[in-house]
């Protein structure tokens, strides 16, 4: 995967043509060994009509040993740098080819290779071609089946997709399994694993009455980590079965854990593998948030089992039509068995944060993208978090009913094929007779659009008029931009707090507008006085708004809003407009202040014992500096810096001693693991940061008591955090003890690795480079470099921007390392280097020397040749 003309030509999505041949059954011999393991796979091809093209099978680090057509020898054929071309073919023929692969060395973890002790698979999206020569495109759907055998010692299992259906010992302490698929499906969902492994069983019955038998594979001593994962999975099902109506098809549902993996999870038919991080956990060494994660992963990739791989995508532009579309399913299935305001605010915060700094980066694009150099560089907050975004709108605007009509149309229509979004849009389109046309320049055009609303009331004649226009500036992939269909979600309040009705001329108007033009006036009447308005209600449409709120009308929004998302959005504006002015004022050399009007009104929100603790949690937090840093043309980190830590300290002030009886009041008795129980931490832990802003060191006792009598990783951590966060004497032996206890569980030390990575101190990369010294530390591992190294680059930003460059120069230096080793970790990490829009320009010339050297490197893989090209752009 060098940077040669071949990898870093680029593909376009205009550029689809169907596939010149079609395979219709392949069987997978795979004889494993980990420096040589030999693959051969025999395939049922047949031509797709008339034509004489050759037939060109995408192949890649495999060391070709034989082809045959119709079982004997065939000499036609040609390697081609990244495949292998045959021709002067039949119509209809058996393929069958010999291929060596060299797993132990396979230090990219896609194909095959080792985890550990173990042998696993990661094919999406084109890791298939590292396993055999293949038509490894996601419009080839084939029946597999696959036989592997393996010294049964070191291996005693051995799993593919589908169904057991041989098993057996074969003569030098080796034996075999085969497996047989009946569903038809497209390389990128073939899995292998072979490795020794605990294994917890379970079974659930589906709505029809078939039984499924469950099991997780996890390394050996993890079982009683693997609880949660199961419960989860059952949650799922039913959940799917529930509110989709969508069951399992077939008898057995097998989810691996392995260290090793580039990514969260893998939804291979009937054999998803997963990051462990995604399934291993107990109370003492996984977080609440933890646990949530594992809930939404493994939702996720089981449902993934109808939108992905019942309907699958015709090519690898349409991603989001299984990506968008699964999110938004994982999404919903947390808001209906968790709280659905938390939910959505923590969706939120990833759109308007992270998604909203991508698109106004270098790697804009849309949801679903036009051209593309490295498939590997488009699982991106846009395919997958706003593409989940233009789901949710087309539920706004269809309605729960006639978008399940929607799903069920597209299902009839597309199961056992490869879609395109466009078909899902037509099924929703035809199912509900709702208009899509314009909505289906969300998936066409590129980067955020900005809402601007303004409001004029007629006390004469009652009437209320919102004036709306809409813009979206222009991105590096797309200078010009249409007006969108934007499903804007409103409110309108009396004073004293009650939801007025929409209405105009006697008629009831609904309160989802379609703003669909540039420019745009709505019309209300029939009000006796001003309303208070509350715009982008439950964030209707992934956008920016810029409307003149008051302090006072955000604050009467913080109290009465009726949804509790809008109350939230409100305690948000409030904020950015506080750090906004402060941080200019800062700049301007002069002092920090905030109005009593922004304090009272956090006040009250201490205070309000109707408030769902989980829910005043996130009221209470503050936004991230990352967050903040968005709102500015041109960001003073250090200011966002200084000003987020004095409205911490601020805030902390005016609360009192209410706080902290808040907080001794909401200490548990003992550990309990449950959503009312987890609440009650979160809303804790918040508030142990405001009693840290307040006391400074003189709470370094109540957060080491914190961490010393804890009985769960949420509330160890919590301490930890805050101890690394504002430097508290405690800190060096909190962290010392933690490293000490979990130094041989890399899961768990990740913990350690962030607080490292996240230390807000001039001295952090002489400690980040003793880490990296640390045994349990690889670079090889993803999660850990993730850990220590990627939260440094995007969760520390004082310390990555700092002035004299040095941030940038450590991460470059990794990246060199990493370019080799993993491209696609390399790729994911090279993030905060190439967002750099928003730097002063001392600033933006360091990221730059930085990028011109990482260009220059002799071997650099397509993945971060695509990034950086476009970033030089910029
Ligand atoms: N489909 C996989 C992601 C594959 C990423 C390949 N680089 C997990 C998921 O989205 O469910
Ligand atoms: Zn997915």
């Amino acid at each position: 995967m060098t940077h040669t003309s071949e990898a870093v030509a680029a593909k376009y999505r205009l550029d689809y043509q169907a596939p010149h041949y079609l395979i219709d059954t392949i069987d997978l011999d795979v004889q494993l060994g980990e420096e040589k393991t030999r693959v051969t796979a025999i395939s049922r091809v047949r031509r797709n009509g008339e034509h004489n093209e050759p037939l060109r099978l995408d192949g890649d680090e495999m060391e070709l040993i034989t082809v045959a057509i119709d079982g004997r020898p065939f000499g036609d054929y040609r390697l081609l740098p990244g495949g292998l071309e045959l021709a002067n073919l039949p119509a209809e023929f058996v393929l069958t080819i010999e291929t060596d692969i060299d797993p132990a060395a396979n230090t990219a973890l896609e194909g095959l290779y080792k985890s550990g002790d173990a042998f696993c698979t990661q094919c999406e999206a084109e890791g298939f071609r590292r396993i055999t020569y293949y038509l490894d495109r996601p419009d080839i759907l084939a029946r597999y089946s696959t036989r592997i055998t393996a010294d049964k010692g070191k291996y005693p299992y051995l799993l593919s997709n589908g169904n057991k259906v041989a098993s057996g010992d074969l003569e030098g302490g080796r034996h075999f399994v085969q497996w047989q698929d009946p569903f038809p499906k497209p390389s990128y969902l073939f899995a292998l694993v072979a490795g020794d492994f605990d294994v917890l069983r379970d079974h659930y019955v589906t709505r029809s009455g078939r039984e499924v038998a469950l099991e997780i594979f996890v390394d050996k001593g993890n079982l009683e980590r693997a609880d949660f994962a199961m419960e989860s999975l059952k949650k799922a099902m039913k959940w799917d079965e529930e509110r989709f109506g969508l069951e399992y098809d077939l008898d057995i549902y097998m989810i691996v854990a392995v260290d090793f993996f580039n990514m969260g999870a893998m939804e291979n038919k009937g054999l998803n593998i997963f990051n462990s991080k995604f399934v291993l956990a107990n109370p003492a060494t996984a977080t609440d948030l933890d646990y949530h994660g594992i809930e939404r992963v493994i939702a996720h990739e089981y449902f993934h089992n109808w939108t992905g791989n019942r309907v699958t995508c015709r090519d690898w532009f349409q991603l989001s039509l299984k990506e968008g579309l699964t999110v938004f399913r994982d999404q919903e299935f947390s808001s209906d068995v968790g709280s659905r305001p938390v939910n959505r605010i923590n969706n939120v915060r990833t759109i308007r944060g992270p998604q909203f700094a991508e698109d106004a980066g270098p790697m804009a694009h849309p949801i679903r993208p036009d051209v593309v150099i490295e498939m590997n560089n488009f699982y991106t907050l846009t395919v997958y978090e706003k593409g989940s975004e233009v789901i949710r709108m087309m539920h706004t605007l269809l309605g729960e009913e006639k978008f399940q009509a929607g799903m069920r149309l597209y299902f009839e229509r597309h199961d056992g094929t490869a879609a395109t979004c466009e078909d899902f849009v037509c099924a929703m389109e035809e199912a509900s007779g709702v208009d899509l046309g314009r909505f289906r320049r969300w998936y066409s055009q590129s980067g955020t659009p900005e809402l601007t609303v303004c409001d004029e009331f007629d006390a004469a004649s009652g009437e209320y008029r919102l004036h709306v226009s809409q813009h979206t500036p222009a991105t590096l992939d797309q200078a010009e931009k249409l007006p969108l269909h934007i499903p804007l979600a409103i409110e309108l309040y009396d004073q004293d707090g009650n939801v007025l009705p929409l209405q105009r001329a006697g008629q009831p108007l609904h309160s989802v507008l379609n703003v669909l033009e540039s420019e745009q006036t709505f019309v209300f009447d029939g009000l006796t006085q001003r309303p208070v308005l509350s715009l982008l209600s439950d964030f209707s449409a992934p956008v920016r708004l810029d409307y003149p709120y008051t302090e006072e009308t955000l604050a009467f929004l913080i109290a009465h809003a009726r949804n509790e998302f809008a109350r939230w959005d409100a305690a948000q504006t409030l904020i950015n407009q506080a750090v906004m002015t402060n941080a200019a004022s800062v700049g301007r050399g002069e002092g920090i202040a905030f109005s009593p009007t922004l304090l009272s009104a956090f006040v009250a929100v201490l205070g309000d014992e109707t408030l769902e603790p989980a829910f005043k949690a996130e009221l209470l937090t503050l936004p991230g500096e990352g967050t903040l840093l968005e709102l500015f043309d041109t960001a003073d980190i250090d200011a966002i810096h200084t000003v987020r830590r004095a409205l911490q300290q601020s805030l902390a002030v005016a609360f009192g001693s209410r706080l902290d009886e808040l907080h001794e009041a909401l200490k548990a008795e003992r550990y309990e693991n449950n959503h009312v129980a987890a609440a009650r931490r979160a809303l804790r832990n918040v508030l142990l940061g405001y009693r840290v802003a307040r006391d400074g060191d003189k709470a370094d006792d109540l957060v080491a008591a914190q961490a010393d009598q804890s009985d769960n990783m949420t509330d160890l951590l919590a301490a930890l955090q805050v101890a690394n966060g504002f430097l508290l004497p405690c800190r060096t032996r909190l962290l010392a003890q933690f490293e000490a206890k979990w130094a041989h569980d890399g899961l768990v030390l990740d913990n350690w690795l962030r607080l490292v990575g996240t230390k807000p101190a001039d001295d952090v990369l002489a400690e980040i480079r003793g880490a990296m010294a640390h045994p349990t530390f690889s670079i090889r591992n993803p999660n850990r470099v993730r850990a220590l190294i990627g939260s440094f680059a995007a969760g520390n930003p004082v310390q990555f921007h700092a002035k004299d460059g040095s941030g940038y120069r450590f991460l470059a230096d990794q990246l060199v390392v990493l370019n080799e080793v993993n491209p696609q970790t390399a790729s994911r990490m090279i993030t905060p280097l190439i967002q750099f829009k928003r730097l002063d320009e001392g600033r933006k010339a360091l990221v730059r020397a930085e990028l011109e050297r990482l260009a220059a490197l002799p071997n650099l893989a397509a993945d971060l040749f695509e990034k950086i090209d476009k970033a030089l752009k910029m």
